[in-house]
């Protein structure tokens, strides 16, 4: 929808948060007007921004049913009564990603998974620095796509939750990727399917597909791809033409079919799954035409995201990760097949009802300690008590000082709790900064 389609056009934007603002500056900077809907009551000076626009405390079925179009914030559900009593009466409702585009006149590399999507936008863009092209990261990130329409770009690099893309219908990406699909999000879906077809809205119109061979769910078909050619990676299968990773002298090599392209290191970001984010970050830039040497250059200096099996300390050759992000028992689980030595498991917090013996065969053949902390430690060891040491303590601090005090030479001690954090932390990060905060002590 260009931006000339809102002209004349009663437009309501519903929830005023990143997104929300972004859509508030994009609107403004095009003399397009609008009405605001958030059930949180703005500062003044979000008030003060918002100018003569019109804001609505509410989600009212009959304000919302007598507009023209509605720019949705990702995290409200369609579903919602006045949505649906909008959708009902016709009102067209889009997302950001919608405006951005109809907006955008430079390739788009989309990306969306249920796991590994930042790393793998993040990668994207590491490589896309050391090329002649500039690449603007955006999206679910956390840099609103619109906010970042008019920056100078020669291509932008998008990550994309399924909520923006219930609402997306024109983006055509040069190369675009459902990189797996697990348990998430099912509070807004009625099935896994249904979740998994809702991201695979992203190869709609894109040029390249690129699919992973051993995720079925993220396979296009017909019915959602228009792709001039779909192209897949595997770690498990062995396909013909497919991207691949060989082990090699304790590396790794990524070819597609049997032509060698890349040396990988796994030191810095460890694991199965980073192998397979490494196989789609090459793909997806395959269109892209990067020069050999310069892929080479690059691939191995990402350094990965904070919290995500992050290699911090190395202490009397004891290995220390921060997986902070390991906030559930899929992610958890990678992180310990990812560790190079026998595992000490720091874990536990709120287990959202989450059953912890799905943890049990991991935990047998790696795990010889846990260490476990926060309101469900009880459950967790009563899952896993037979397979491992156990130890609870009160605080980070205490969980680290415990993990040392078990730790030898080779072990890795990996901080990657299963569990969400906001019986202890603030959040995610407040969690992993204070375990590297208790790991630097002891190297002190
Ligand atoms: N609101 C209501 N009523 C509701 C729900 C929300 O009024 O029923 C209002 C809130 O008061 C608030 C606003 O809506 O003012 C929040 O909107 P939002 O939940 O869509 O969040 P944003 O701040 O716009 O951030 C969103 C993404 N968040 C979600 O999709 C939940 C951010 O992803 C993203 O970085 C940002 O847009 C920019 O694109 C975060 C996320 O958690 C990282 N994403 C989920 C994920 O990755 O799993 C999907």
């Amino acid at each position: 929808m260009k931006p000339e389609l809102l002209q004349n056009k009663k437009v309501l934007v519903v929830g005023l948060g990143v997104t929300g603002w972004s859509v508030v500056r994009y609107l403004q900077a095009n003399n397009i007007p609008f009405a605001v809907a958030d059930e949180k009551a703005p500062s003044s000076d979000e008030a003060r921004a918002l100018g003569d626009a019109v804001l609505y405390a509410q989600f009212d079925k009959t304000v919302f049913a007598a507009v023209d179009v509605i720019v949705l914030s990702p995290g409200v559900p369609r579903s919602h009564p006045a949505l649906s009593a909008a959708i009902d009466n016709g009102v067209k409702v889009i997302g950001d990603i919608e405006l951005f585009a109809s907006a955008v006149t430079k390739p788009v590399i989309a990306v969306t998974g249920s796991n590994g999507k930042s790393t793998v936008v993040s990668w994207i863009a590491h490589i896309l620095a050391q090329t002649e092209f500039n690449a603007v990261l955006c999206g679910n990130i956390g840099q609103p796509a619109l906010d970042s329409i008019s920056d100078v770009a020669d291509v932008y690099v998008l990550e994309l939750s399924s909520y923006q893309l219930e609402s997306t219908e024109s983006l055509a990406p040069l190369a675009a990727s459902v990189l797996n699909i697990s348990d998430d999000h099912m509070d807004r879906y009625n099935s896994l399917d249904h979740y998994a077809q809702t991201k695979r809205h992203i190869y709609n119109n894109c040029e390249y597909a690129i699919a992973n061979r051993d995720d079925a769910r993220t396979w296009p078909d017909s019915n959602d791809v228009s792709a001039n050619e779909v192209t897949y990676f595997a770690i498990d299968t062995n396909a013909e033409n497919d991207y691949r990773c060989i082990e090699r002298d304790s590396e790794y090599l990524l070819v597609k079919g049997n032509t060698e392209l890349l040396e990988l290191s796994s030191s810095r970001l460890p694991g199965r799954h980073n192998r397979a984010n490494a196989l789609a970050t090459v793909a997806l830039l395959a269109p892209l035409g990067i020069k050999q040497h310069v892929l080479q250059s690059s691939i191995n200096t990402f350094a990965g995201l904070p919290h995500r099996t992050e290699l911090v300390a190395k202490i009397d050759h004891v290995l220390w990760y921060n997986d902070s992000k390991g906030t559930n028992i899929d992610a958890c689980e990678k992180a310990i097949e990812a560790m190079p030595g026998p595992v000490i498991l720091i874990a536990g917090g709120l287990g959202k009802g989450a059953d912890f013996s799905a943890l049990r065969d991991a935990v047998s053949k790696y795990v010889k300690a846990l260490v476990l902390i926060g309101r469900d430690r009880q459950l967790i060891a009563d899952a896993l008590n037979d397979l491992a040491s156990v130890r609870f303590c009160d605080s980070m601090n205490d969980a680290v000082q415990a993990a040392n005090e078990i730790a030898v030479a080779g072990d890795a001690v990996l901080m990657s709790p299963a569990c969400a954090s906001f019986d202890m932390f603030d959040n995610f990060e407040q969690r992993g900064i204070r375990f590297c905060e208790a790991v630097q002590e002891l190297a002190a």
